[in-house]
Formats: C-alpha cells, sequence, structure tokens
C-alpha cells in the first residue's frame, strides 16, 4: 500500500458549528494522520483559484462566497491510500446520498454546505497542498 497525502478542507459550515474536533476524531479513528493544519480566512482570490474547474458551473458564485463566509481550516493528510481513504470516510458530496457514519452523512447541512473537502487524485492534491503550505509547515 501506497503512503500518500491528501488535502482536507474543514468548510466554513463544520467551522462555524464547533465542529473541528469531531470531524478530526473521524480523520483520526480513520487511521489518517494530521500532519499540517491551519486556521485560515480564505480570500476571494484563494477559492476562486481552488475551486478554478468549476468556474462554469452556476453554483460557481455560491461556492466562492461560501468558502470565503467564515474561517476554514485548511490540513494535510497522510497515511495509507489517503486520498480514496478520505473520499470514502467523507461521504458524498450531497449528504442525503452520503453513506452511514461518513462525515458528510453525520455533518453536512446541504449540496453546497458539506463541511469537508478532499483532494479527488494524488496530482490535485500536490497542487492543493502547494496552494496552502509550504514544505516545512507539513511535518510527517
Ligand atoms: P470537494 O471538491 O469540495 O471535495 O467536493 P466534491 O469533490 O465532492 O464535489 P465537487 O463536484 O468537486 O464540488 C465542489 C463543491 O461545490 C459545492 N457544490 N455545490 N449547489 C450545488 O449543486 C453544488 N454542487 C457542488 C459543494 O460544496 C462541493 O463540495
Ligand atoms: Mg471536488
Amino acid at each position: 500500500m501506497a503512503i500518500e497525502r491528501t488535502f482536507s478542507i474543514i468548510k466554513p459550515d463544520a467551522t462555524d458549528r464547533n465542529l473541528t474536533g469531531a470531524i478530526n476524531a473521524v480523520i483520526e479513528q480513520a487511521g489518517l494522520r494530521i500532519v499540517a493544519q491551519k486556521r485560515i480566512r480564505m480570500s476571494r482570490a484563494e477559492a476562486e483559484t481552488f475551486y478554478a474547474v468549476h468556474k462554469a458551473r452556476p453554483f460557481f458564485g455560491e461556492l466562492v462566497e461560501m468558502m470565503t463566509s467564515a474561517p476554514v481550516v485548511v490540513q494535510v493528510l497522510e497515511g495509507e491510500n489517503a486520498v480514496a481513504k478520505y473520499r470514502e470516510i467523507m461521504g458524498a458530496t450531497n449528504p442525503d446520498s452520503a453513506a452511514p457514519g461518513t462525515i458528510r452523512k453525520q455533518f453536512a447541512k446541504s449540496i453546497g454546505e458539506n463541511s469537508v473537502h478532499g483532494s479527488d487524485s494524488v496530482e490535485n492534491a500536490a497542487i492543493e497542498i502547494a496552494q496552502f503550505f509550504s514544505g516545512n509547515e507539513i511535518v510527517g
């Protein structure tokens, strides 16, 4: 099994409800290690860059508004198959479709306010990590 790193965001709807610790407990219980973490207020430019792939989608404006509306916690998670494992414990984008026990099933409010982000590939994880962390902030 490959040891990977993935990029995670605890989104505004979750920080707003004081759920950082509860979500981190799910992450750690799944065997993923939080090797970097900081609480930031995402700027509009950062959110637009981060979600640039969704620029043409009808929900893009709403998504940028949401991501900049309150603090987020950005994280690097490390472990075996970290990218796929985190997507699995996050659950489906829409919490109504998410499997029982997943973060989104337990905590998400809606398809937009869905509590967490996780990278969808090892390649994108590296790009996303580099957007928010310098190498010396990640301690494996
Ligand atoms: P993420 O990128 O945040 O980890 O989520 P994901 O892969 O499960 O979903 P994706 O399709 O990449 O969508 C990115 C985020 O955009 C918001 N969204 N809103 N209103 C809507 O129909 C809608 N669809 C997506 C969500 O916050 C989603 O996580
Ligand atoms: Mg995505």
